[in-house]
C-alpha cells in the first residue's frame, strides 16, 4: 500500500529546528521556530504554572474524559481573559477548550463550512505558513489581502484595505490580534476601525486569530483588538493559544471562542461545535486545562502569572534594543529601527533567503528563509554573535 508514498517536505519552521540540533558550532542560535526562551537560552517553566502543578499534582485526581467542549473552568477564564471579565459580551460567546491555537483554528475552520459554504479564505500576505497549510486542507481555496510591504518596512494599509473591500460576502478573514506572525507589525487603532468598517460593511467573517496575547502590550491592551469587533456588534470567530503566554507549548491549551448575535445562537453554534470536536478528537486533554484553570482562578497565581507575562514581553523588548546597539556596533549604519518598532517574538529582518542560509552556514544563526527571526529567543550570550552575523551579510 505504501511503496509508492513520496517523502514529504519538512515543515519550513520545525525543520529548521531539526537542522539547529545537528550543528556542531558552539556559538550556533536557534532564531527558527517562535519558542521564548530565557536570558539562560533555556525554555522558562514560569514559576506560577509550576506552583499549579504542584497544587494539581497534591490532589490526585483521575483523569475522566473531559466534556467535548472541555473543562467549564478553563473555558470560562478564556472568555473572561479574551472579551474581559464581566464584559456583557461572555453570554453571547460559544468556547471549545482546543489543541493549542492550532486546534482552535482548524475546529473553527471545520466548523464554518457549514455556515458560509464556499466560502474563501483570505491571510495577510505573509502569514503564519500553517495558516495556508490548514485551511487548504480543511478544503477551503485560500489567497491573501496585502499586508507587509517589503520596501517601505511597513503595512501597505491602503492596500489591505481595498483587498477587503473588494471582497466578496461571506470571505474568511484570518486577522491576528497581536504580533503579527511573521512580520511583527500590528494596525494601530485607527486603522483597525477601517478594518472593522470593511468586515461589517462587506459582510465578512473575521476570523481573529490571538497567539500572543499579553506580549505586545499587555493582556487587556493586546485583547482590545477583540473587544472592539465584539463592540462593532460583529459576529466573528476567535481563536487562543496558551502556548506561548503560559509557556505550556506541549500542554496544547488553545479554544475556540465564537461570538454570536445572542445566547440563544450561543447554544445552537456551541451544540454544532461538539460534533466538530467529537469527530476530530473527541474531547480535549485535562492536565494542561487544569494547569491553566488553577492559575487564572486563583488571584494571586493569576497576579503571579501577569507578572512573569510581563517579565517575558520586557524581555524581547530589551533584546529588540540590545539587537540595535549590536548592529550598529557591528558597522551597519543603515537604519535599523524598524527592530524595535515591531512587536512580538519576531522580526521580520529584511534578509533575503540567500542572506539566511548564509546566516546558517556560515554563522549557525538560523532563522526562516524568508528572514523571520525570532527575537525571544535572543540573550546576553548569543547577541553579539547574532548581530556581527547579521552585519557580515547585510
Ligand atoms: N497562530 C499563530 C499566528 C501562531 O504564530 C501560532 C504559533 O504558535 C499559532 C497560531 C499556533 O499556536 P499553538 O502552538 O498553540 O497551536
Ligand atoms: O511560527 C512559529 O514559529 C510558531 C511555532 O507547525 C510553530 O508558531 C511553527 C510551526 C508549526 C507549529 C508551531
Amino acid at each position: 500500500w505504501f511503496s509508492t508514498v513520496e517523502m514529504a517536505p519538512a515543515d519550513p519552521i520545525l525543520g529548521l529546528t531539526e537542522k539547529f540540533k545537528a550543528d556542531t558550532n558552539p556559538d550556533k542560535a536557534n532564531l527558527g521556530v517562535g519558542v521564548y526562551q530565557d536570558a539562560n537560552g533555556k525554555l522558562p517553566l514560569l514559576p506560577s504554572v509550576a506552583e499549579a502543578e504542584r497544587r494539581v499534582a497534591s490532589v490526585p485526581q483521575p483523569k475522566p474524559y473531559l466534556p467535548i467542549d472541555g473543562l467549564p473552568a478553563y473555558n470560562q477564564a478564556v472568555k473572561e481573559l479574551v472579551f474581559g471579565a464581566g464584559s456583557p459580551v461572555i453570554e453571547r460567546v460559544a468556547t471549545v477548550q482546543a489543541l493549542g491555537g492550532t486546534g482552535a483554528l482548524r475546529v473553527g475552520a471545520e466548523f464554518l463550512k457549514s455556515v458560509v459554504p464556499g466560502a474563501k479564505v483570505l491571510l495577510s500576505d505573509p502569514s503564519w505558513e500553517n495558516h495556508r497549510a490548514l485551511f487548504t486542507a480543511a478544503g477551503y481555496e485560500v489567497e491573501s489581502y496585502r499586508y507587509y510591504d517589503a520596501a517601505a518596512r511597513d503595512i501597505d494599509f491602503a492596500g489591505m484595505v481595498e483587498d477587503l473591500r473588494s471582497a466578496e460576502r461571506g470571505t474568511i478573514v484570518v486577522l491576528h490580534a497581536c504580533c503579527h506572525n511573521p512580520t511583527g507589525y500590528d494596525l494601530d487603532d485607527e486603522q483597525w476601525g477601517q478594518v472593522i468598517e470593511a468586515v461589517k460593511e462587506r459582510e465578512l467573517v473575521a476570523f481573529i486569530d490571538m497567539a500572543y496575547q499579553g506580549f505586545a502590550e499587555g493582556l487587556d491592551e493586546d485583547g482590545r483588538v477583540v473587544r472592539r469587533f465584539a463592540d462593532a456588534g460583529l459576529q466573528f470567530v476567535c481563536s487562543t493559544s496558551f502556548s506561548k503566554s503560559f509557556a505550556l507549548y506541549g500542554e496544547r491549551d488553545g479554544a475556540l471562542s465564537i461570538v454570536c448575535a445572542d445566547a440563544d445562537e450561543a447554544k445552537r453554534v456551541l451544540s454544532q461545535l461538539k460534533p466538530v470536536v467529537r469527530t476530530l478528537y473527541s474531547n480535549p486533554p485535562t492536565h494542561g486545562a487544569r494547569l491553566v484553570a488553577t492559575v487564572l482562578g486563583d488571584p494571586e497565581l493569576r497576579a503571579q502569572w501577569e507578572t512573569e507575562l510581563g517579565e517575558m514581553r520586557d524581555r524581547i523588548k530589551e533584546m529588540r534594543a540590545a539587537l540595535v546597539e549590536g548592529l550598529q556596533a557591528a558597522g551597519i549604519t543603515d537604519d535599523v529601527s524598524f527592530i524595535t518598532d515591531q512587536v512580538g517574538m519576531f522580526s521580520y529582518s529584511g534578509l533575503t533567503k540567500d542572506q539566511m542560509v548564509r546566516l546558517r552556514e556560515e554563522f549557525a544563526v538560523y532563522g526562516t528563509d524568508k528572514g523571520r527571526i525570532c527575537v525571544a529567543a535572543l540573550n546576553p550570550n548569543n547577541i553579539a554573535h547574532v548581530a556581527k552575523a547579521i552585519a557580515a551579510v547585510w
